[in-house]
């Protein structure tokens, strides 16, 4: 049943507009169907525990990545597509000034603090820390004036955690809307994907935007490329024939709880900072390879033969990068470096470069095929899948051997298969002929799942499952 949007019976600022398709629809709560009954036990879990009635939900989705895999934080463009799982939020206001954070899940502890006076944990951070940034998000940037009202909040969320989905920052990105409407403020999508954006980066990962962007934008049944700097969006509708079926590695992967994924990161800045060196620019005034490429004014192949004229495929010693750039350690670590990177010695600065560019270059390749709509498009899209796995895999280091065992196992059976998301566990995603979609999943049900301890006992259809793109974040009202 399709999800009726209707006007929104919130108060809202002069101005502004929460019908405008440039912002998160206000729907209709849905009167059947799977949503509905996560939304009426998020409902009924609400009242018990907060003695009143939520005043509305909010919906964030996750997100699988077709293609672009860690390079929107150096500028370049992604290829995502919403998932149908997401995270809920119920919520009312309250006139105590609390903000009481509770979830669905109880392995999630329950929290609350004083809605205009709390702290963000980076160390391991505890679930309630991304609600908090969605929070702190509003708060800094979402135009409210004077302090924020006191908020109960009940989540209830379905995408699996640490896989590569994005259900941290469906987290934030459901909260932070759930904040904005709560206090009357009608943002547009690219507006709240920004400053959800920034405020993720308070959890301490330095991501670049895709989550976030694809969470607010997302609209059904088609993939989007999403450009950054001005943010953008471009619907993209995929060859007949084929779907997308994600499989969990059930190895899984919180990129906040460790240094992996901003390393990867510091690594693309420095190899940004040493080529802006060595082609006479001003190295301090460029951190993304995406903003030197533009200024170089060079084409992405070109890019990727600096990067082997510039690098020997080998670590670089911090001193050595040091007097590469002519500096000293500590400006280094000033300038340069994430809190949890300057302990680090060796960078790899060759091959993280040319995964970047050349993975970049696949994911205009893998829109010009969808554009074409060739008799050969599925194929070349399952080719530069398979090549994006490789890229990570070899170059990014950043796959994980259950992944690997997954995509290797997927070859023939499927078109490509590759990782999706941060990596180093987590999902894969695999491009299915769609005659072929049942026997695909059966084999890597006898031949990974069978044998795979985190497998037995769970439910099969929230670990390798076919999807649909599904739609943006909205609000549901009663
Ligand atoms: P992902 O790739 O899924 O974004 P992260 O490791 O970055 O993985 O974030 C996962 C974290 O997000 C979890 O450890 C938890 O703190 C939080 N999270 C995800 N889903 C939920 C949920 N349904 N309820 C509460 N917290 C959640
Ligand atoms: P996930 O899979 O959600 O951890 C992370 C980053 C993305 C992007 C991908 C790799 C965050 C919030 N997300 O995604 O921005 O860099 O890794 O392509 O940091």
């Amino acid at each position: 049943m399709p999800e009726v949007v209707i006007a929104a019976p919130w108060p809202l600022r002069a101005g502004t507009d929460m019908n405008n398709s440039k912002c998160p629809p206000v729907k209709k709560f849905p009167t059947e169907g799977e949503r509905y009954q996560r939304l009426r036990a998020l409902q009924e879990k609400f009242t018990l525990e907060f003695s009143h009635n939520p005043q509305f939900y909010v919906r964030a989705p996750g997100r699988v990545n077709l293609i672009g895999e860690h390079v929107d934080y150096c500028g370049y463009a992604v290829f995502p597509m919403a998932v149908e799982q997401d995270i809920l939020i119920a919520l009312a206001t309250n006139d105590m000034g609390k903000l009481n954070v509770h979830n669905i899940d109880k392995d999630y502890p329950d929290f609350f603090c004083n809605v205009n006076n709390f702290e963000i944990h980076r160390e391991q951070p505890a679930w309630f820390n991304y609600v908090l940034c969605g929070v702190r998000g509003i708060m800094d940037e979402g135009g409210i004036e004077g302090p924020l009202v006191g908020m109960d909040m009940l989540v209830g969320g379905n995408i699996p955690p640490s896989s590569g989905l994005s259900s941290s920052s469906a987290l934030v990105c459901a909260a932070a809307l759930a904040v904005a409407h709560a206090h009357g403020i009608s943002l547009t999508k690219e507006k709240l994907a920004e400053i959800c954006a920034h405020c993720e980066t308070h959890i301490g990962t330095q991501g670049g935007g895709m989550d976030q962007a694809i969470s607010f934008l997302a609209t059904e049944d088609t993939a989007k490329v999403i450009e950054f700097n001005p943010l953008r969006s471009t619907s993209v509708t995929l060859p007949p024939g084929a779907t997308f079926v994600v499989g969990n590695s059930l190895a899984p992967m919180n990129k906040a709880a460790n240094s992996s994924f901003n390393c990867r990161v510091m690594e693309c800045r420095l190899a940004t900072q040493i080529m802006a060196q060595k082609a006479g620019l001003a190295w301090k005034m460029y951190q993304k390879l995406g903003d030197l490429q533009k200024v170089l004014g060079k084409s992405l192949p070109q890019m990727m033969t600096l990067v082997t004229d510039t690098f020997e495929a080998r670590p670089y010693g911090k001193d050595e990068i040091c007097e590469l750039l002519r500096t000293t350690p500590e400006e280094l670590d000033q300038i340069t470096l994430s809190e949890n990177t300057r302990h680090i010695q060796e960078f790899k600065l060759h091959d993280r470069a040319l995964h970047v560019f050349s993975e970049a270059h696949r994911v205009w390749q893998f829109k010009r095929v969808c554009d074409e709509q060739n008799d050969t498009a599925l194929e070349e899209l399952g080719r530069l899948m398979l090549d994006s796995h490789r890229s990570t895999q070899l170059l990014y280091e950043c796959s994980h051997p259950k992944l690997d065992t997954l995509v290797e196992l997927s070859q023939g059976v499927s078109l490509g298969a590759r990782l999706t998301g941060a990596g180093w566990g987590g999902c894969m995603v695999a491009l299915v002929e769609e005659k072929s979609t049942e026997a695909y999943k059966k084999m890597l049900q006898d031949r990974y799942y069978s044998q795979e301890p985190a497998a037995q006992g769970r439910d099969m259809n929230s670990i390798l499952f076919s999807s649909r793109p599904g739609s943006g974040a909205c609000i549901f009202v009663e």
